[in-house]
């Protein structure tokens, strides 16, 4: 298939996902908006549709608490319990601080969106709806990044902690398995059909248990810190963090802003990356209530290569183990989301193995940072192969390239459209 009509097919898509004023990540599965998959689909857009691409982060964040929070659910009301656990659960609009007549989640995801908006305004071909755009949202992204500093840094070193691996993104990987093992066991009595590929055990028990226990604190700030058992400082959320506060930084002046805190917070971060979570040549995720890093490699490890600032022989280590058997030099596609070599890789289970659109994007713009283009030439070509082999999957096979999970997968349509540009 040549690059136009790969092209149209992803635009067909992204318009059967669109909802007239969200896109979901797939039909049928994921009924609702989901918060990174939403800024995938921004910067997939940017380059083309300056409208669009404004509408999906403007309706993402129509869900953010006054706390700061950005969800990582925001419910369609019409297909309210299509997806479990739904609006009933979370029970977002007993809390003071939920945006009025707006149902989400009270979880968030990795803060890509001030990445995502520079990405827009970066790109936009109408360049007054973008910087109308960035003054919009700019004061939206700055709530959300005091909240992560104030009521995140669980460990105190400057990082921001998830409380639940959805706020990762990468749900079921194995970085997340300790922090789980360690929690008492639990039998939930809700389980989603149909997906028995997806979460294996009681994950799923664990994950809906914890939210329960986030819910019924309150969503409160103090249980977190005090109480909650399940608290991960992940190298993939922080250096989207901080890529994020750089992007800010440059947008600052756009939205007559000083760009200095938001420097002087990237700053922070990458040291505090170095400082806490930098062992045996990579990054890897601190379990901070079993106070330790977790062992295995996962593509989530090389998050902070996002940052331009990161040192030179920091980003020289991570690419050996990018590029050595363990990810990229074993695998048929990039990049396994878990080191091949791990007892815990599993190359069709979900977050354990298979590659992904998205990180293969996030590794692309990353490698471009540190003008490593033979690198992210690589991580295109192979990209635009996966897709053009097996469909807009959600994620594919690492050894053969077939495709797994949800077809027509709104991220997988997305950034195809900028890895055409
Ligand atoms: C997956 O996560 C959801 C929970 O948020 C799920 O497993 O049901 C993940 O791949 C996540 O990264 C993604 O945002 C979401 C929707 O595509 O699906």
């Amino acid at each position: 298939m040549d690059d136009a009509a790969l092209g149209r097919e992803a635009w067909s898509v992204l318009e059967a996902n669109w909802t007239g004023s969200v896109t979901v990540p797939a039909p049928g599965l994921y009924p609702h908006q989901w918060n990174w998959d939403s800024t995938f689909v921004a910067i997939g857009l940017a380059r083309w549709d300056t409208r669009r691409a404004g509408a999906e982060l403007v309706s993402l964040l129509a869900g953010q608490w006054r706390t700061g929070m950005v969800p990582h659910i925001v419910f369609r009301p019409a297909h309210a319990e299509a997806y479990f656990p739904g609006p009933s659960v979370w029970r977002s609009q007993d809390h003071p601080d939920s945006p009025n007549g707006v149902c989400t989640s009270g979880l968030t995801q990795p803060p890509l969106h001030a990445l995502a908006l520079w990405w827009v305004w970066r790109h936009a071909a109408d360049h007054d709806t973008a910087t109308a755009l960035v003054r919009r949202l700019y004061p939206m992204l700055v709530a959300q990044h005091d909240y992560l500093a104030a009521t995140r840094d669980l460990g105190g070193g400057g990082l921001a902690a998830i409380v639940h691996p959805w706020e990762s993104g990468m749900d079921d990987s194995p970085a997340w398995d300790a922090p789980l093992a360690a929690l008492a066991p639990v039998r939930y009595a809700y389980r989603r059909d149909g997906l028995p590929e997806r979460h294996p055990d009681s994950h799923h028990d664990r994950y809906v248990w914890l939210a329960l226990r986030y819910r019924d604190s309150g969503y409160d700030p103090a249980y977190l810190r005090q109480e909650h058992p399940f608290a991960v400082e992940d190298p993939m959320f922080n250096g989207i963090w901080l890529a994020s506060c750089q992007a800010l930084a440059e947008l600052a002046p756009v939205a007559g802003a000083d760009p200095g805190p938001h420097r002087e917070r990237a700053e922070r971060i990458r040291a505090a990356l170095l400082d806490r979570l930098w062992t045996d040549g990579a990054f890897h995720a601190r379990d901070l209530r079993g106070g330790r890093l977790v062992p295995v490699c996962t593509v989530g490890s090389f998050g902070p290569l996002l940052d331009p600032g990161l040192p030179a022989e920091r980003v020289a280590e991570l690419v050996r183990v990018l590029e050595s058997p363990r990810f990229m030099g074993a695998a048929g596609y990039p990049v396994p989301s878990c080191e091949i070599r791990a007892q815990e890789f599993d190359r069709s289970r979900y977050w354990r193995g298979p590659s992904w659109v998205n990180t293969n994007w996030l590794l692309r713009r990353a490698a471009t940072v540190h003008g490593l283009t033979a690198l992210a030439q690589v991580l295109g070509t192979c990209t635009l192969r996966l897709v053009r082999q097996a469909g807009f999957r959600e994620c594919f096979d690492p050894f053969d390239g077939s495709g797994r999970g949800s077809r027509d997968f709104s991220w997988s349509a997305a950034l195809t459209l900028d890895l055409l540009a």
